[in-house]
């Protein structure tokens, strides 16, 4: 085995473009002294990002939680939306903030996300809308979704913050439900330092997005609608457009490094991995382990490693239905798959640039912790 690392390895670490890369990005920048509201990079990226996530419509925002929060007060909704406890607080945070009140549907043991066989049992006349999440980077079952949906005439607001760039049937994933957010943060397989995008089908939702990231204001003289500012602004954008040129290789990388860990603990009694969807071409944003049986505990395991100079983290525990701001609400015995899910899981470090000697140290370290 390798030696402990000096330095501390985390769960992961932004990428970063060449910084002659981003320099030369931004000298157009101090030329014309336009800073945000929607300057060129700004339209450059969202051209770009149309393209790269094969969207028809697409919405910029100063980051994820914002492009949630307001895409689902676009929809002006009102009641009850069923959505998942294993995700982070960004989802459910989300929704409540929008005065509506969600309804955690139990995930499956499969790929985490939720189990859409509990879906229609969860549905009341209060019901409005179902907002899942493509836990790191795991697609719903966005089919059965639809269909359910369709049925019981509900918006379909997909937690997309994970998934980008990944693709179902060669199609992208954004062109599933009435629209999904996607999560531009530092720490994601692609970033725009903070930053995400709604990309959604009904074509008027475009103006109401644009008002409410934009305090309403149409022109200099009209202001038609109350809403917010959760504007991407230039450095953003840029930042964008030098990564997005990049992406394909992190990925690669990403992957390569992915392949390594399900190699090593593949197969280990007590261990287990998602399985891949062969129809889903997968962006490797996150890699989730779960110790079900496995003959140290989870929490054994994050020591172990942390000792060892390794920080993985619990993504995502404890349930969002646990969290103190909820806990008079709601229990999370209510899904007891994803109450226990959380207490078994670990994400391991991955980033295009970690080394692959220190995915087999920290396979390793698993394996000695379960000796
Ligand atoms: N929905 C879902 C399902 C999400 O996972 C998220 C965000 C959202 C919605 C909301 O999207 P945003 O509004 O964030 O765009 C991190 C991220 O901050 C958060 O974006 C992400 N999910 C969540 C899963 O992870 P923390 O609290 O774990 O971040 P932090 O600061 O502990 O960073 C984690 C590791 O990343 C560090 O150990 C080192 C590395 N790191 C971090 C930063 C800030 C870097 O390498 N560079 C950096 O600049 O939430």
């Amino acid at each position: 085995m390798m030696k402990k690392p000096d330095k501390p390895v985390l769960v992961t670490r932004s990428s970063l473009p060449p910084l002659e890369e981003y320099v030369e990005m931004l000298k157009p920048i101090w030329d014309s002294a336009w800073l945000t509201n929607m300057g060129a990079y700004h339209e450059k990226f969202k051209e770009q990002l149309k393209r790269y996530l094969k969207v028809g419509s697409l919405e910029l925002f100063v980051n994820g939680h914002m492009a949630l929060e307001l895409a689902i007060q676009a929809m002006e909704l009102q009641g009850e939306v069923i959505t998942t406890p294993f995700t982070f607080a960004s989802t459910t945070h989300a929704i409540v903030r929008n005065g509506l009140t969600p309804v955690f549907c139990d995930i499956n043991e499969k790929d985490y996300t939720m189990d859409v066989d509990l879906i229609e049992g969860l549905i009341t006349e209060k019901t409005c809308a179902i907002v899942p999440v493509h836990v790191y980077g795991n697609l719903c079952d966005v089919e059965r979704i639809q269909e359910i949906g369709d049925r019981h005439h509900l918006k379909v607001i997909y937690d997309a913050a994970h998934t980008f760039g990944e693709e179902l049937d060669g199609e992208g994933v954004g062109a599933w439900g009435d629209a999904s957010m996607f999560s531009f943060h530092a720490t994601k397989v692609f970033h725009s330092i903070e930053g995400g995008a709604v990309a959604f089908k009904e074509k008027a939702l475009e103006r109401r997005l644009y008002q409410l990231k934009n305090f309403g204001i149409m022109d200099s003289e009209t202001v038609e609608y109350v809403g917010a500012n959760g504007k991407m602004n230039e450095f953003q954008a840029a930042m964008g457009l030098c990564n997005l040129r990049h992406v394909e290789e992190e990925i690669g990388k990403r992957r390569e490094l992915a392949m390594r860990y399900r190699q090593r603990l593949e197969g280990i009694e007590g261990i287990r991995l998602c399985r891949e969807n062969p129809r889903v071409k997968y962006n490797y944003a996150y890699m989730p382990v779960v110790f079900d049986g496995y003959k140290a505990e989870r929490d054994e395991i994050f020591q172990a490693l942390k000792e060892k100079n390794i920080y993985t983290r619990k993504y995502f525990y404890p349930c969002v239905n646990s969290y103190e701001c909820y806990r008079e609400r709601f229990r999370a015995e209510d899904t007891p798959v994803a109450d226990r899910i959380s207490k078994q899981v670990l994400t391991l470090p991955l980033y295009a640039d970690l080394p692959v000697e220190i995915v087999d140290f920290v396979c390793d370290t698993i394996l000695e912790a379960g000796e």
